[in-house]
């Protein structure tokens, strides 16, 4: 099990798609929880992906092959976390933040959520804000999550938010907000409703305040 977990991980980090693909589909046949699979396969392998990259010994186009292989190993995935959801909790509009490319997050976090039963409209990444608010005016959502990974794309957040409250719509949403810069005082300054460190809490933190429980 811990040996299927390493060669994604290392799928990842070589940008194997083909590979990542045949590793998460053996870990789940080997029975590893869907999770696990993510946390301690695809996500250990994209972590060392950002420290070298970090440490420029990795550069865009091999992070570009690595994001396709992460890629890869989800869609294997998703069927998984995204089971037993029928949009019962309503619909959730999700995006990431103008001037930021990062998608692979944001792509968890939609899984996760249709997984605890939300309807998600995905808008991409490089989202202005008005896309943001036309898709509200549409859609109707009760919640809407805006992703950067940036630090010169958090100013984008505030100016989303600013945006939603401009158009009169912000009573009818709640603004969720995350990313790898963002932290809970970011959001609160930027005017969000909640922020999540990870795809799993805001899933659960969403269907929290779905059920009435929020924080
Ligand atoms: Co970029 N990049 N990148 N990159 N990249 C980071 C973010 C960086 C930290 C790398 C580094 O220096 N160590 C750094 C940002 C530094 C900073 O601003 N503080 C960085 C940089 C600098 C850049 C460029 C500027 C590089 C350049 O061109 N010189 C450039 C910017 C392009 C742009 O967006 N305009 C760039 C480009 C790219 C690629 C295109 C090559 C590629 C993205 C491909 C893709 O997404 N399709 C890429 C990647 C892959 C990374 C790293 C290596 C990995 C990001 C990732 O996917 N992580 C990243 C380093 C790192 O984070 N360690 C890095 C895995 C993913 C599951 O985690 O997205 O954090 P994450 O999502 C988590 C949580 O944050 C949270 O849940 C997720 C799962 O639990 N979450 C939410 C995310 N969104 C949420 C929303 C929520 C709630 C939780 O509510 C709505």
């Amino acid at each position: 099990m811990a040996e299927a977990l390493k060669q994604l991980s290392q799928a990842v980090i070589d940008g194997d798609a083909a590979q990542a693909k045949t590793c998460a589909a053996a870990a789940v046949d080997a029975g590893v929880p869907a999770n696990r699979v993510v946390g301690d396969g695809l996500l250990a392998g994209m972590s060392v992906v950002g420290t070298m990259f970090k440490a420029n010994e990795m550069f865009v186009p091999e992070v570009l092959m690595s994001a396709r292989a992460m890629h890869a190993g989800l869609d294997v995935l998703k069927p998984l976390l995204a089971a037993g959801g029928h949009g019962s909790f309503g619909k959730f509009v999700l995006g990431t933040v103008k001037g930021d490319l990062h998608d692979i997050g944001k792509n968890l976090v939609g899984m996760m959520l249709e997984g605890a039963g939300f309807e998600v409209v995905d808008l991409g990444i490089d989202v202005p804000p008005e896309k943001f608010v036309d898709a509200i005016r549409e859609h109707r959502p009760e919640m809407v999550g805006l992703s950067a990974l940036l630090t010169t794309t958090v100013p984008a957040l505030e100016k989303t938010i600013k945006a939603i409250e401009e158009s009169g719509l912000r009573p009818s949403v709640k603004v969720f907000t995350g990313g790898a810069v963002v932290n809970a005082d970011l959001a609160r300054k930027a005017g969000a409703d909640y922020y999540a460190p990870d795809a799993a809490s805001a899933a659960e933190l969403a269907a929290e305040v779905a059920r009435g429980k929020g924080r």
